[in-house]
């Protein structure tokens, strides 16, 4: 761990892929990498893109790229997308769309994917991130899909979150089921170069009600993009930034609210191994199991049943 951290810091890119797959694949290494660099990590502008699929998040986390590269920022982009029980991997086409970006050793793009593990994505998403804030890089963009909720856990690793939905698709009604209303920061209305992006725009802000903006409370904007000319780009850039300078106690709040979401999410992961580690005898859950599918026993029961010994045994 000690050459790889030594690696990062000179900002070598086979060193920063080979921690992030050690971050995805074997926790404890993760666990190690931050305690290592945790202390140094804080500068970093984490930029969280979701929406739905083929709203345009890659495309705008390119132009974003472009943008930040053009001012000599070093830019990291983690593209999170759901793992697929069939092919185990993340989506190709986020590898293959960022090519501009190729040879350019101040970009670093990185599919992540879970292997099933519920949570996984965000406690690996927030580790890589911690990872590459600490070894300098400026600018994290989180790309991830906002279908549920492991992936609205994956946007708490960032600074800023930006949802872009798309006119004319019903995304503003999906969005509200979804709950990715909430972690909006800032909308973005991509493909304004479509019909209905004014209507969209409307439909948001009536959602978001008819508050003003005033000192202490951030009011969402609405912006409209069209990522692939680079329309709107210059404002969403503006508006990130002006987020970042609001006022300190929102942005205390917000780290607290954050630190606090990842002790609880170690704690419950490090809870639920130390059981399946030191408590459950083998083979004891599926028993377990095979009691409530025949109703035998409640779930409630069994579950307390387990408690009750990590209790006792002090485990
Ligand atoms: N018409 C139009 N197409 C766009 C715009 N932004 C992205 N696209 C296209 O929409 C498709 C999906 O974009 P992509 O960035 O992969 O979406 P993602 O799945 O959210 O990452 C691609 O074919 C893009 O070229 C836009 O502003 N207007
Ligand atoms: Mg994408």
């Amino acid at each position: 761990v000690t050459e790889l951290v030594r690696r990062l810091r000179a900002g070598d890119h086979r060193a920063l892929a080979r921690a992030i797959s050690l971050i995805e694949d074997r926790p404890e290494a993760a666990a190690q990498l931050v305690r290592d660099l945790y202390r140094e990590a804080g500068r970093a502008r984490v930029i969280g893109v979701t929406g739905p699929p083929g709203a345009g998040k890659s495309t705008l986390a390119d132009r974003l790229t472009a943008s930040y590269r053009a001012v000599s920022r070093t830019v990291g982009i983690l593209a999170t997308d759901p793992s697929s029980p069939f092919t185990g991997g993340a989506l190709l086409g986020d590898r293959v769309r960022m090519q501009d970006h190729a040879g350019d050793t101040g970009v670093f793009i990185r599919s992540m994917a879970t292997r099933g593990h519920l949570g996984g994505l965000a406690r690996a998403s927030a580790d890589a991130v911690l990872v590459m804030d600490a070894t300098g890089w400026d600018v994290i963009i989180l790309e991830t899909v906002g279908v549920g909720q492991d992936e609205v856990e994956v946007v708490r690793a960032a600074d800023v979150s930006l949802v872009t939905l798309v006119p004319g698709s019903g995304d503003d009604v999906q969005a509200l089921k979804a709950g990715i209303m909430e972690i909006a920061d800032i909308f973005v209305v991509n493909k304004a170069d479509r019909e209905g992006a004014d209507r969209l725009v409307a439909t948001i802000e009536s959602v978001l009600g008819l508050a003003p903006e005033t000192a202490d409370a951030w009011r969402p904007p609405v912006l409209q993009t069209v990522a692939t000319e680079g329309t709107g780009i210059d404002t969403v850039i503006a508006s990130i930034d002006r987020f970042m300078e609001r006022p300190a106690a929102r942005r205390v709040a917000r780290a607290r609210e954050r630190a606090e979401a990842r002790v609880r999410e170690i704690l419950d992961d490090r809870f639920r191994r130390r059981i399946d580690e030191h408590v459950l005898e083998p083979g004891e859950m599926a028993q377990l199991v095979d009691a409530v599918v025949s109703r035998d026993l409640d779930p409630y029961t069994a579950a307390d049943r387990i408690l009750s010994r990590v209790i006792e045994e002090g485990a």
